[in-house]
Parts: structure tokens; C-alpha cells; sequence
């Protein structure tokens, strides 16, 4: 008889707690943002970003990266001076690290840079003609054959343009003459068959006599039969300066028939930054998702590093900064969150409000949890959700949770728990890492899902052990 009370007391508690699970899913309560990378995938696209190898020994930058992006560039590893220092010695181990770093994160690689004017050793910028001609072969043949199969795509040639649209005077162009990029693009192609090949430049964002110059040259590279592959827009781009034919230029070399990537992306001011710069910041960040989003056949977007604190704008641009969607101390940003919701993620405060579902009965004794169901945010045919888990009167180390759609429903991608499906029914459970739960303690897991006609609340069903 004692027994009976205490397991009554406990249900009366249980279900207390839900009621509790339920007004704190109402309430306005901040909720962890989806990454980007879960936001662009659900869209079929990367978000990527760049690092160096020594940027990477921050563990605390290191795991916003891993977090945020599925796409990763060597800020610096796999250029010319890092890579062939001298002539025939090549040095492929600072590449060789951050493509290993990605690799563990679950990333893939954009290689950068083959052909460049910039941090090229004397030695290459030295060469006569006839054997510069032989030295850029030699060094796309070695690099793209050690990284073959390893990288989703090279940027071939770097910043071969001037603003005006006519052939940069580098020392590729003046020992080389015009030939020299449709060269490397072919020797690219010899050393790899399947890698992506780019062609990758700066204030190409919007029309203009350069992005003309560069959609006439992938023009004839096409009617040539050159092998090109995509073109890289950088878009190192100035707070209140997005270009508003971006998207217009994108869907133009599309429609020539190659991918387009926004390859460098960050939005500088002139420093320190204020409420209205980040404001202003914020809406440009979106416009240049937007532009890329709008377009199929933009594969992704890379910003230029993630956080403020390792920016190179300060040290080019001095006076002006805070061009990243996180601050110096990995903070997100108004800009991060534009950026958030331009994927069609929450940003740090949902959007819309949620609606709980009935908690269910706690089963298996004194280990119980409850469960709430709710719709973050919702568009045309998908929405994302989430579900908030909260443990009983008891520790648990283990949860379930289960519903079955009403509406036919279903679950794409799903964060913070291991979904399995079967018809309309889902079956979610912890991860290793939330599954313990203290008496009363709470977690929660997020996917994105689809719906057709309507997008009813199920009931959810918590189990623990
Ligand atoms: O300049 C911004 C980017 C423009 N588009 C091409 C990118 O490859 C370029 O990246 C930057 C790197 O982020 C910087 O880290 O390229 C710069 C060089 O043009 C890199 O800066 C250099 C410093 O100028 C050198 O002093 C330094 O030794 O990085 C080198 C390695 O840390």
C-alpha cells in the first residue's frame, strides 16, 4: 500500500513536470540556432569557410568551424610558397593537415590556389619564359595528383584580371602572354578527372567590365572545349556596397553552364564597429546568401574565416574589420544571424511560436521522461522542428522518443539525436552525448522536415532507461 502512494506520487510529479516542460516551451525562450552547415545541406548546398593550420590550433575556433561549416579552404596551405618553396621540392604536409582536420569534421575541401601572382617564390617569378611555362605544368601536375580524389574542386587560376576588365600585368601575363590560364585549366584536367576546376577572382560579385572580362573568357574556354568546371566569385565585399546585380551576374554563368561558388565572402566597415554597421552588416550578409540562394547551380557559399579575430582585412585595410559573422571572442553576430535565417534557420530567437503536445506516461518504473513537439519555423513545403526532452523524478541515461505523423510528413536531417523512420512513424534517440540526463534536467533535438497538405502536431511518446 505504501508502495502504490509512492509510484502514484511519482506520476502526479511527472506530469507536473510536464505542464512546467510545457509553459517553458511557450515561453519567449532563446533557442541554440541549426549551423549553417545542416541549414545549407537541407537546401542542397555548402556552407563552407577558410582556416589556416594555425588557426586551427584554437580548439574553441576550431569547433565553431566543425560546427558551422561542411566546406573548408587552406587559408594558405596549398599555395605555391608553401607547397613547392623550391624548384622540384614539394611540401604538401600544412595542406596535407587542415585537409585531415576537415576530413574528421565531416568536411569537404576547396583547394587554393594553383596559379596566382601572390605568395609565388622568386624563384618561380625568375624563370625565363620557356621554363616558367614548364614550372606552372610541373607544379599542377604534382599538387592536383597528391590531392587527387581528396578535394571537391580547385581554384585553377587566381586574380588574373584587372578592374577593367583587361588581362592583369603579372609576370604569368608578361612572360606567357594570354594562353597561360587556358594552360592551367588543361593541366589540371590531365592531373584529375574529377576534381572541380575554378577560375577565382575578387569584385567579379556583380556586372561589371571585370565579370564581363571573366564570362566572355569561360565563354570561349567552353566553345573551345578548355575544361572549366565553376567560377569563383570572392566577394570581399564593403558594408553597404553588396552589388545589387550579384544575382543577375551568378545566374549568368550559370546559364553559360558552369557552377558558381561565393568563394571568400566577408563585409567590412570601418572600425570600431557600431549597432547600426552590424545592422547594416546583417542585411548585406543576407542579400549575398540571398543571391546565391536564389540560383540553382550556386553550389555554396566560404566566408573568408568565421570570426573577427583572425580576419585579414585589419592588417590590409587598416581601419577597418569586424567583416565576419562572429566577433573576436566567437560570439555570433547580427550578421550570423541574418545569414541563419537566410538559410531558412531561427537565428538565436525562433521566429514563430511553438506548440506542445500532450506529455505521455512515464513507462519502465521510476526512470521517466516527457517530451514536447514543436514547430520552429515553417515555409512553402518545409518546416524545421524540435523536440524537447526532459527527464522525471529520476536520472535517466538513455530516451526515446517516438511519434507518428498525421499529415504524412517527413524528416530530412536531424541534429542532436539518430532518427530512424518507418512510414509515417519516427523513432528519435539520444546521442551518446545527451543521453543522461539529471532528475528533472532537459536536452533537446532539432530536425528539418517536409509536409504537403497541412503540418499537424503528433502526439510524442518518451521513454527512458
Ligand atoms: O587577401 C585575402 C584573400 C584574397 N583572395 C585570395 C586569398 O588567398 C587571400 O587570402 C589571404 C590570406 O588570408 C592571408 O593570410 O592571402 C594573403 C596573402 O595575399 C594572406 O596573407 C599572408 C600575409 O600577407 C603574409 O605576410 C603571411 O606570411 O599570409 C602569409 C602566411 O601567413
Amino acid at each position: 500500500m505504501a508502495r502504490r502512494t509512492w509510484q502514484a506520487g511519482i506520476s502526479a510529479m511527472v506530469t507536473a513536470l510536464g505542464v512546467v516542460a510545457i509553459t517553458l516551451t511557450n515561453a519567449p525562450e532563446a533557442a541554440a540556432a541549426s549551423p549553417l552547415r545542416d541549414l545549407a545541406a537541407a537546401k542542397g548546398v555548402y556552407f563552407g569557410t577558410a582556416a589556416t593550420v594555425g588557426e586551427l590550433n584554437d580548439s574553441a575556433y576550431k569547433a565553431l568551424g566543425a560546427r558551422e561549416a561542411d566546406m573548408m579552404t587552406p587559408g594558405n596551405e596549398m599555395k605555391w610558397d608553401t607547397t613547392e618553396p623550391n624548384r622540384g621540392q614539394f611540401n604538401f604536409g600544412p595542406g596535407d593537415a587542415v585537409v585531415a582536420a576537415a576530413t574528421a569534421a565531416n568536411q569537404r575541401v576547396r583547394g587554393h590556389t594553383l596559379v596566382w601572382h601572390s605568395q609565388t617564390p622568386n624563384w618561380v617569378q625568375n624563370l625565363p619564359a620557356t621554363e616558367l611555362r614548364q614550372a606552372m605544368v610541373d607544379h599542377i601536375t604534382t599538387e592536383v595528383n597528391h590531392y587527387e580524389g581528396k578535394l571537391y574542386a580547385w581554384d585553377v587560376v587566381n586574380e588574373a584580371f584587372s578592374e577593367d576588365g583587361t588581362r592583369r600585368q603579372s609576370f604569368w601575363q608578361q612572360k606567357l602572354g594570354d594562353g597561360y590560364i587556358a594552360e592551367a585549366f588543361r593541366a589540371a584536367r590531365a592531373a584529375d578527372p574529377a576534381v572541380k576546376l575554378y577560375y577565382n577572382d575578387y569584385n567579379t560579385d556583380g556586372v561589371g567590365a571585370k565579370s564581363d572580362a571573366v564570362y566572355n573568357m569561360v565563354k570561349s574556354f567552353l566553345q573551345q572545349g578548355v575544361p572549366i568546371d565553376g567560377v569563383g566569385l570572392q566577394a570581399h565585399l564593403i558594408v553597404g556596397q553588396v552589388p545589387g546585380s550579384m544575382r543577375q551576374n551568378i545566374q549568368r554563368f550559370v546559364d553559360l553552364g558552369v557552377e558558381v561558388a561565393i568563394t571568400e565572402l566577408d563585409i567590412r566597415m570601418p572600425t570600431p564597429a557600431t549597432a547600426a554597421k552590424l545592422a547594416t552588416q546583417a542585411s548585406d550578409y543576407k542579400a549575398a546568401a540571398d543571391a546565391c540562394l536564389a540560383v540553382a547551380g550556386c553550389v555554396g557559399i566560404t566566408t573568408w574565416g568565421l570570426s573577427d579575430k583572425y580576419s585579414w582585412i585589419p592588417s590590409v585595410f587598416p581601419g577597418e574589420g569586424a567583416a565576419l559573422p562572429f566577433d573576436d571572442a566567437l560570439q555570433a553576430k547580427p550578421a550570423y544571424d541574418a545569414l541563419n535565417r537566410a538559410y531558412g534557420g531561427t537565428g538565436s530567437t525562433p521566429t514563430s511560436t511553438t506548440t506542445p503536445t500532450t506529455p505521455t506516461t512515464p513507462t519502465g518504473g521510476a526512470k521517466s521522461c516527457t517530451a514536447s513537439y514543436a514547430i520552429v519555423s515553417q515555409w512553402q513545403g518545409g518546416f524545421q522542428g524540435e523536440v524537447k526532452v526532459t527527464a522525471g523524478g529520476s536520472a535517466v541515461t538513455a530516451w526515446t522518443v517516438t511519434w507518428t505523423f498525421p499529415n504524412g510528413q517527413s524528416v530530412s536531417s536531424v541534429w542532436n539525436a539518430s532518427v530512424v523512420t518507418s512510414g509515417s512513424g519516427v523513432t528519435a534517440k539520444n546521442l551518446n552525448y545527451n543521453g543522461r540526463l539529471d532528475p528533472g534536467a532537459g536536452t533537446a533535438f532539432g530536425f528539418l522536415g517536409s509536409w504537403n497538405s497541412a503540418n499537424g502536431i503528433p502526439s510524442v511518446a518518451c521513454t527512458a532507461s
